[in-house]
């Protein structure tokens, strides 16, 4: 009967899906209000910083906690760090490599994801470092034999680097060009990365699999307000930054979170849910991400929720072709990382995610940041193709070319994160 059960269900998931036809035309975007952001739920209007940050910020962050991403029953759950691995001559000598184990301990029993750390060698002081995850394995970022291979699940590899779901010495730095590493070491910078399906196996499991499994006894679920794959990842990334805590080396108040598409949704509420990100950066992160949900334009509310099940709570499909009930839209997320820096970038070949909906949060997101007194965005234009705005406390690009990660995109990334780390 359950297999009869989750057949059907595919098969509507598939018929969903196969029948999506995006718009990506934007006269065919719908007139729409964005809920205002300056304004309480009873109407109050909010002009100083000391109201947003008393008054409305907290309403939107609930927001967003139970009915976009869900809520991490974070008191359920302890974390302990240990070294696995570490070497002062790493890279020829160049870097310091550390490689931890981050320990989860719930009531239903313990699990583990792999923290990398690269450090910049002959610094005076805490460095200041970018933390992300990768998509395949932290052995993929770099051609380094001594970084330790992922045992989790891995999805498979169109080139066939990975299949079985199971990742090895084949894939070995096979994603570097997403991570430059030695640019980010040589601008005095270090690079943290996680690998996200060590914290959470991308796929709908019922939430029994990754850090889900060790809060939840056999049978149980998470509450339709509770934590989807999304929020387990920006937990991951919590604990990651517990870490730069206690580690010397690192200085914990300058460590910027990123991640590009359904983790650059990640890094946005790893963000906004944990102001100990000094720096937060969106790359290409699309629907549920920086998009405006309303515009419906690329990937939709429905269409994300009806092929990523697992990736919000369940009280975000009540929005599915509902957007305008939504009692948040992304902007809001974007204006929650206020007043720390935040950047958005967009690709022109990548209109599944929606750039001109990602430049638009950014922008609205302003109002929040000019109660700061803080350089924003300031036309709705978008800049053109290859010009980002980079001076202020929301930058935003758009880069011509597809969906991915590039060496341009970290350029811009590492000249913003200088205007606010090593200039202010
Ligand atoms: C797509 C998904 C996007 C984005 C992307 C990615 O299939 O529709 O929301 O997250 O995957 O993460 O690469």
């Amino acid at each position: 009967m359950r297999i009869l059960l989750s057949l059907i269900f595919c098969l509507i998931n598939f018929q969903l899906s196969a029948q999506f036809i995006p718009n990506y035309d934007e006269n065919q975007v719908p007139d729409f209000v964005l809920p205002q952001l300056l304004k309480t739920e009873n109407g109050k209007q909010v002009t100083t910083r000391e109201q947003w940050e008393t008054l409305r910020r907290p309403e939107i962050l609930a927001a967003f906690e139970s009915q976009v991403y869900g809520r991490v029953p974070a008191d359920e759950l302890s974390v302990q760090f240990s070294l696995l691995e570490s070497s002062r001559i790493a890279l020829n000598g160049k870097a310091i490599r550390k490689q931890l184990a981050i320990t989860f301990t719930g009531k239903s029993g313990t699990h583990a994801a792999n923290l990398l750390v690269y450090l910049p060698k002959n610094t005076t002081g805490p460095v200041p470092v970018f933390l992300g995850y990768n998509f395949y394995g932290n052995h993929t970022i770099f051609p380094d034999e001594r970084i330790l291979v992922s045992e989790s699940w891995v999805m498979n590899n169109p080139n066939n680097l990975i299949f079985n779901n199971k990742a090895d010495e084949k894939s070995r730095g096979w994603r570097a060009g997403r991570w430059p590493l030695l640019l980010i070491l040589e601008r005095g910078y270090g690079l943290a990365v996680m690998y996200y399906g060590d914290v959470d196996p991308d796929f709908d499991d019922g939430f029994t699999n990754g850090i889900h499994g060790v809060v939840y006894e056999e049978g149980q679920k998470p509450a339709k307000d509770e934590w989807g794959s999304i929020s387990a990842w920006a937990y991951g990334l919590s604990a990651a930054m517990d870490y730069f805590g206690i580690d010397p080396e690192i200085d914990q108040d300058r460590v910027a979170v990123l991640g590009h598409s359904r983790l650059g949704k990640t890094s946005l509420w790893a963000g906004a849910r944990d102001d100990r990100f000094a720096l937060v950066i969106s790359n290409e992160s699309g629907c549920g991400g920086a998009a405006l949900s309303r515009r419906k334009f690329g990937e939709t509310v429905e269409r994300i929720n009806t092929v990523f099940p697992h990736w919000f709570c369940d009280n975000f499909n009540q929005y599915n072709q509902n957007e305008n009930s939504l009692p948040v839209d992304q902007h809001q997320l974007i204006a929650l990382v206020a007043p720390r820096p935040v950047y958005i970038a967009s690709a022109a070949g990548d209109e599944w995610s929606d750039p001109r909906g990602e430049f638009l949060s950014g922008y609205y997101a302003g109002d929040v940041y000019k109660l700061y007194g803080l350089k924003v965005l300031t036309r709705d234009q978008m800049p053109e193709l290859n010009e980002p705005e980079k001076t202020g406390h929301v930058g935003y690009h758009i880069r011509s070319g597809d969906h991915d990660l590039t060496y341009y995109d970290w350029e811009q990334f590492l000249d913003f994160a200088d205007l606010h780390f090593k200039q202010e």
